[in-house]
């Protein structure tokens, strides 16, 4: 069974021993990112701060920070194990035979069953603050790092509704506190969030669930076409319906099982300056105008917690909701293009920098082939570099690709340098959003590539291999 809510989420991780409770009076003004940020490098716990400075909540923290608690989250132990059941959906053949069709059946209903349920009431709304009774101070809030111009909400799960079609999309936009009612919405260009945003003709219906069970949580910040609803593929994922109940102030279902809901809208053309911001690319990110936020009701849980992450210098804590998505999107990314074997994006590379990415080579300047595919390729088209190998190569082993990058490419042959649209977020392009890639082939090449005959790579016989398996204590060594 999977964790219901955030709660149930928090026995979890307490059972596993993978939580902490703090019961010390900490500031959410910068002292508990310190607190954090030393303990995501060391592989630390999820933090439960009891008493934040200035507030009556609890502030949960950490809860995603290691590949462990990551795979806890969803039940697996490991997270290509998650990937497989999406896999599962997206290579359905037409069955045959009797047990293919019942198992056909059974995939189609788990697809059936993962819309999400409305319910009458939940616990997301013991508590209802409306008009001037909304105040976002209650909540302890981060601020965190000293350039950040404000407070800001870092894990939400922003829910709007095409007013085109009607499909909900969920993503995860911060929100810089305004005031005690406001905020703002930094839905970044290239995001579904947005894109209703631009659909709509004046007002814009927002809710932001805070506080979830960690799959639905995990959702917001998959990158998903537009037309899906994060909620479902929640559902799928957990094999169980998120709960909704319907808003208070709003046309909008809410999780029902959330610690804490602010409903509300957004004006068209009214925008704040939002940031600076300490963000997930190392660097404050500078003010710029985003959508303000207009909070119309806040409801809560009667003991709500309150959840954040902190983003910054790699590695943090959104390191493991990054790897996730890695992992879960690789067989929707081989569906496109299916030569590729397996593909890493590092950490350290904020995850749009970089893409390693290993291949079936089977003709000249396939690599190039791959290389402009991922650069067309949903929010990896936002990719800034990328090494290409061949199969064998173990993406996800560094020193393996750097030598193969060392050793395989002639610069003047095998560099590509392109150009496309780039991360909101990047401050090293001469001009934001659009600017240049870079494609680097590390595979063997062949003499229809213009390279002379291609040396054979060493490798010790299997016979030696086992001859010294088997003697091995003989040698004493
Ligand atoms: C901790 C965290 C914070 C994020 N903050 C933002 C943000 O402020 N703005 C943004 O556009 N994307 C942000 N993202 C990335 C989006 O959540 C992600 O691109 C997601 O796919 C957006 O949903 P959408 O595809 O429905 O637009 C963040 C991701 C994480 C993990
Ligand atoms: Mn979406």
């Amino acid at each position: 069974m999977p964790a219901r809510d955030l709660r149930e989420w928090i026995a979890l991780l307490e059972r596993e021993g993978e939580l902490r409770r703090i019961a010390a009076e900490v500031d959410p003004h910068l002292e508990i990112t310190e607190i954090v940020d030393r303990v995501v490098r060391t592989g630390g716990p999820a933090l439960l701060f009891e008493n934040p400075q200035g507030s009556e909540r609890p502030l949960l923290i950490n809860q995603f920070g290691t590949e462990r608690r990551m795979c806890l989250a969803f039940g697996v132990e490991k997270l290509d194990d998650v990937a497989a059941k999406l896999a599962d959906v997206l290579e359905m053949q037409p069955p045959e035979g009797l047990a293919a069709k019942v198992r056909g059946l059974r995939t189609l209903k788990s697809i059936a069953d993962s819309r999400p349920s409305v319910v009458r009431k939940g616990p997301s709304q013991e508590i209802v603050l409306r008009g001037d009774d909304v105040d976002l101070g209650l909540l302890p809030v981060q601020t965190c790092w000293p350039g950040d111009a404000a407070p800001f909400i870092t894990l939400p799960a922003v829910i709007t509704h095409d007013p085109r079609t009607g499909t909900r999309n969920v993503g995860m936009y911060r929100l810089q506190v305004l005031g005690p009612r406001s905020t703002a919405m930094h839905w970044q260009i290239h995001k579904d969030g947005r894109a209703d945003y631009l659909f709509s003709e004046d007002r814009l219906e927002v809710a932001v669930a805070l506080g979830l069970d960690p799959i639905t949580t995990y959702s917001a910040s998959a990158p998903l076409p537009k037309h899906i609803d994060e909620l479902m593929v929640a559902g799928f994922l957990r094999g169980e319906p998120v709960e909704l109940v319907r808003g208070v102030s709003v046309v909008i279902e809410v999780p029902a099982r959330a610690e804490i809901v602010l409903e509300g809208y957004i004006e068209k053309g009214e925008v704040a300056q939002e940031g600076p911001f300490g963000d997930h690319t190392g660097y404050y990110t500078p003010a710029e105008p985003f959508p303000v936020f207009h909070v119309t009701a806040m409801t809560m849980r009667h003991d709500a917690i309150y959840p954040s992450i902190v983003v910054g210098k790699p590695p943090q804590e959104d390191a493991w909701l990054g790897k996730a998505t890695e992992r879960i999107f690789l067989p929707a990314v081989k569906m496109t293009v299916p030569e590729i074997v397996d593909y890493d994006l590092p950490v350290a590379g904020a995850f749009h920098n970089l893409v390693i990415v290993s291949i079936r080579k089977a003709f000249p300047g396939h690599a190039l082939k791959v290389m402009h595919a991922i650069w067309g390729l949903g929010m990896l088209s936002l990719t800034k570099g990328i090494v290409v190998v061949d199969a064998h190569v173990d993406v996800h082993d560094y020193a393996q690709v750097m030598f193969y990058v060392g050793a395989n490419v002639d610069p003047k042959r095998d560099v590509v340098i392109s150009e496309g649209p780039l991360d909101h977020l990047d401050h090293a392009p001469t001009l934001q959003f659009v600017g240049g890639k870079i494609g680097i082939d590390a595979t063997a090449k062949s003499p229809a590539e213009g390279a002379r005959e291609w040396p054979a790579e060493i490798e010790m016989s299997p016979e030696i291999r086992e001859l010294v398996n088997r003697r091995w204590s003989e040698y004493g060594i």
